[in-house]
């Protein structure tokens, strides 16, 4: 692993979480292991299910989890296929008993556990443990992504570790987003900063208990320099410096095809401390994304999961931090640094193959004027082809009964519409000369659009 300067110093131990240690359960220490309903995706299909999953029928605490995905008979799918992208397990709580909650106002369930591309299960320091108890409702929310033209069918194996017979330290999970909580959990880079710059997106979060932080954990996308979380009360000291891990050039993040988003981290750092960093109910703790501010990324989220272990007596003081707190990671075949990437278009070549393309098929239509007009309609953009003059606004009209998006792939500047039906239209002023390559990622291979601006 190449370390960065900001680095050194920091214990980099790689933890075996891949193991929940199967058939060597102590006394009072279960291993369940449950799957999700059965999941269609047509060639190329981004799907997001929302839906109910069976719970542990049992009490006790949640010490460690995993989830990956499944093929018909029970074997690991590779992202070639169909990738994980994200996935969120909530707890609803018991029918008829008292409310979970988020770190949201207003938004019921509450997230105990998520993960994505960085692969990071939940691991809690030994004598903690998220209390459940039988008869709960569980539901999870994920994005999965089709590599793969053939139609799929896979499910979610989620396995836990359940201590039930000794009474272990409470942790509360909390959901913590550098933009807070906004209705979409991800959010845009303009990418308009000079060499160098860093596009930092911070959320101040109340602390709904007092307590010690005893791990944290962060999803971050391609492009990420890492998520902080700091303690204004403290001098904005840095409780956790949670950063990513990128592939070598030949992982097979980067040679999935379709690329249908920016590769993510192949791995983030997890924070641990047995001893927790004590925080204290009603201060605030700042939960800061940091991007590569000079190119454009769509849709990149800094999310982290803290879980803090339920203590009333956490000091107020700002002490050194305990000694024990430590970053771990899953990984370290890789590099810190994010490669910086087009995404190339795609569509299909003669023998049924994805290939790359320069641009999508079709005459190339020349505006003058100061407003040029494009349809989304019958899956295909229309101009797929187009120039306009710098200054010029370029209005997208959906047309299609079926949800499309405007998705940024390579140019100046970011061009980035939300997932919409017929009757929307999402406009932008396209100033910066240059060459503008998007696509619909729901479509990646019929909705291909090149824009040349003239200046
Ligand atoms: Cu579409």
């Amino acid at each position: 692993m190449r370390l960065r300067g900001a680095l050194w110093g920091i214990c980099m131990t790689v933890l075996a979480l891949g193991a929940i240690a199967p058939g060597v359960a102590q006394a009072g220490t279960q291993t369940v292991t449950l799957k999700s309903r059965v999941f269609t995706l047509s060639g190329f299909k981004t799907i997001f299910p929302k839906v109910a999953v069976q719970a542990p029928r049992r009490s006790g605490y949640v010490t460690a989890m995993d989830a990956w995905l499944v093929d018909g008979r029970g074997r690991r799918v590779s992202i070639r296929t169909v990738m994980l992208h994200h996935i969120v397990f909530i707890n609803n709580g018991k029918p008829g008993g008292p409310p979970k909650k988020t770190s949201c106002k207003g938004r019921g369930g509450e997230p105990f556990w998520g993960t994505g591309e960085e692969k990071q299960p939940l691991k809690l320091p030994g004598g903690y443990g998220y209390a459940i108890s039988g008869g709960e409702r569980w539901s999870m929310q994920a994005m999965l992504m089709s590599h793969d033209l053939r139609a799929h069918t896979v499910r979610v194996v989620y396995k836990l570790r359940i201590v039930t017979a000794s009474k272990l330290k409470r942790v509360k999970p909390l959901w913590l987003r550098a933009n807070g909580c906004s209705k979409h959990p991800s959010y845009d880079v303009n990418g308009d900063m000079p060499p160098g710059g860093v596009h930092k997106r911070s959320h101040l979060w109340r602390m709904p208990l007092s307590g010690r932080i005893v791990a944290a954990s962060a999803h971050l996308h391609g492009s990420s320099l890492g998520l902080t979380i700091s303690q204004p009360r403290c001098e904005e000291r840095t409780l956790a410096d949670l950063k990513a891990l990128y592939g070598y050039p030949g992982d097979i993040v980067y040679r999935a095809r379709p690329v249908l988003h920016e590769p993510g981290p192949i791995a983030t750092g997890h924070l641990q401390s047995e001893t927790g960093i004590p925080v204290r109910k009603g201060e605030m703790l700042r939960v800061t994304g940091n991007y590569d501010g000079t190119r454009p990324h769509p849709r990149v989220m800094a999310i982290s999961h803290v879980y803090v272990a339920v203590d009333r007596k956490a000091p107020r003081s700002c002490a050194p931090l305990p000694r024990d707190a430590r970053i771990f990671w899953t990984r370290e075949d890789g590099r810190m640094a994010s490669p910086a990437m087009d995404l190339p278009l795609n569509g299909l070549g003669s023998t049924g193959k994805v290939v790359e393309i320069q641009r999508p098929p079709g005459p190339l239509s020349i505006i003058d004027g100061p407003v040029a007009q494009v349809a989304l309609r019958n899956e295909r953009f229309v101009p797929a082809n187009l120039s306009v003059k710098a200054g010029t606004v370029v209005r997208w009209r959906f047309d299609d009964r079926d949800r499309h998006n405007v998705t940024y792939a390579g140019g100046p500047r970011l061009v980035a519409s939300p997932n919409a039906g017929r009757g929307y239209e999402y406009k932008r002023r396209l100033e910066i000369p240059g060459t503008y390559r998007l696509f619909c990622y729901l479509h990646p291979i019929t909705m291909t659009q090149v824009i040349t601006v003239r200046p």
